[in-house]
């Protein structure tokens, strides 16, 4: 990210397309300026002189952005009718002077307004880049900016809560509990450093200890508890497999209750991989239809067999489909024996039809690493035992989103598990009776990385990485 903090930044806010109303957004010093370049308060007021987080109604005037072939500009006419609000600093969303355009929503109203901005002086915002202010300017923390991303782009009720749980700071508190503590025992060893000499000790080497060893037990709780906030706010991938015509398609089409996948008696009907995201029991999994997977010389099929492949390897879950109404064949024995090491669910599908397949069989070959499950793609008898399945492979029976600080993102858990390994090098250090250098050496190193999570170290590069996922104007 290039732009100066300096620079006053504009973007549109809500997403380019017809709706009720936009909203464009204008922040920096000179924000209140550069909007009131463009519109007129309907009370003729000046916008300087507004309150402060106030609606106003207004004018936006007609400028030179208007593709001039289609009207003739003038600049005494009204582009539209709007609301204007002004935020001024700190009380913004990122700690500087905020204007909010609210026009009607339509995308050459949007866009025209958008480039008066810039006209009057204002630069297009980068992706994030409000919330990079905000986090610049000591609105929110690092934690608190990434669950800016993640409500917005929650899937299910869990993720969401767990994003506004971290937005209202229950990490970050957390991180800072465990930093402050941390900060202590830091003074103490290196208080102890300085002293030697006069052989002062400021923290007897077991309560040392002990203070480490207490840390850890918080860290490693975080570390558990990402198991399942990671599910909530990635989900899982989940690839339904087996040999042509056993119904993985139906299936599909069964979970999402819509004629999503094309469903015909004939064996190898799918070719491709289709791929939906849907809410299954809170967890939002990211649902693969593939084709049979068979030995076959048409090379359209044989792409498509790859394919499947490839989905299995990619996903975290299989969904294994059998026709319970006919015998296992060899290519359903293969894919039973497949990928054991991954978290499966055996499908037996059809059981609205007479059974055919030998159960103790299946049994056998699966040697209960994966439950089995009968149902009926056609008449809908045992999704729901597949739903409940597929939560209890994934998440906790009794977690609940929202109880306490949850850890839902691979950069956190990263940084905790490199905090983890420092505090047992320093408690290593204290069995070893080292020197205290050596212990404020490590617990300095754990300190950093706790800072990473919520931002008290940060890096440009940290910063570019997770403000480049947001969308431009927020
Ligand atoms: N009776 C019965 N028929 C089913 C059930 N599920 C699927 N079928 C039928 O089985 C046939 C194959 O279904 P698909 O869903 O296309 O099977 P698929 O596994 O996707 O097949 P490919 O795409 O060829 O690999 C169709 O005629 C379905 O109507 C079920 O639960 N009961
Ligand atoms: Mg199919």
């Amino acid at each position: 990210m290039g732009g100066s903090l300096q620079d006053t930044i504009c973007a549109i806010a809500t997403p380019l397309g017809e709706g009720g109303i936009g909203i464009l957004r204008v922040s920096g010093e000179k924000a209140i300026e550069v909007a009131a370049g463009l519109l007129r308060l309907r009370s003729g007021k000046s916008l300087a002189s507004v309150r402060n987080h106030t609606l106003y109604r207004a004018d936006i005037l007609e400028q030179a952005t208007l593709p001039s072939s289609d009207v003739q500009r003038q600049p005494s006419r009204a582009l539209d009718e709007v609301l204007v609000v002004v935020m001024r600093t700190p009380r913004s969303y990122t700690g500087e002077h905020v204007v909010e355009i609210h026009c009607h929503g339509g995308p050459l109203v949007l866009q025209a307004i958008c480039e008066s901005l810039v006209q009057q002086g204002a630069r297009l915002a980068e992706p994030g880049e409000f919330t990079k202010r905000a986090f610049l300017n000591g609105r929110l923390d690092l934690a608190q900016a990434e669950a800016v991303l993640d409500t917005i782009r929650a899937k299910t009720a869990g993720s969401l809560r767990l994003a506004q749980e971290q937005l209202r700071g229950t990490l970050s508190n957390e991180i800072n509990r465990l930093r402050e503590t941390l900060i202590r025992l830091l003074a103490q060893v290196e208080a102890g450093i300085d002293f030697t000499e006069e052989d002062i000790s400021f923290i007897q080497p077991d309560e040392l200890a002990a203070g480490i060893r207490a840390m850890m037990d918080g860290i490693a709780q975080l570390v558990e508890s990402s198991r399942e906030g990671m599910v909530l706010r990635e989900g899982v991938t989940a690839a339904i497999v087996g040999r042509p015509n056993v119904g993985k398609s139906s299936l599909l089409n069964a979970l999402l209750q819509t004629d999503r996948a094309i469903v015909t008696p004939i064996p190898g009907t799918t070719r491709d991989v289709l791929e939906e995201t849907l809410n299954i029991r809170g967890v939002p999994v990211r649902l693969l239809d593939t084709a049979g997977v068979r030995p076959t010389n048409d090379p359209v099929e044989q792409e498509g067999v790859r394919r499947s492949e490839a989905a299995m390897e990619q996903a975290e879950l299989l969904l294994i489909v059998l026709d319970g109404s006919v015998s296992l064949t060899d290519e359903d024995r293969k894919i039973l024996t497949q990928q054991s090491a991954k978290k499966r669910l055996i499908l037996l599908n059809k059981t609205d039809l007479p059974c055919g397949v030998d159960k103790a069989e299946v049994a056998d070959l699966i040697r209960s690493t994966a439950a089995l499950i009968p149902l009926s793609a056609k008449t809908g008898v045992g999704m729901d035992d597949l739903r409940d399945a597929v939560r209890s492979l994934v998440l906790r029976a009794d977690f609940e989103p929202g109880d306490s600080a949850v850890v839902t993102r691979l950069r956190h858990r990263t940084a905790l598990l490199k905090a983890q390994e420092a505090l047992g090098n320093a408690a290593d250090s204290v069995k070893g009776q080292l020197s205290g250098e050596f212990i404020a050496m490590d617990l300095r190193a754990a300190l950093d990385a706790l800072g990473e999570i919520t931002g008290a170290v940060s890096t440009d590069d940290i910063l570019d990485r997770i403000f480049r996922d947001f969308c431009i104007g927020k």
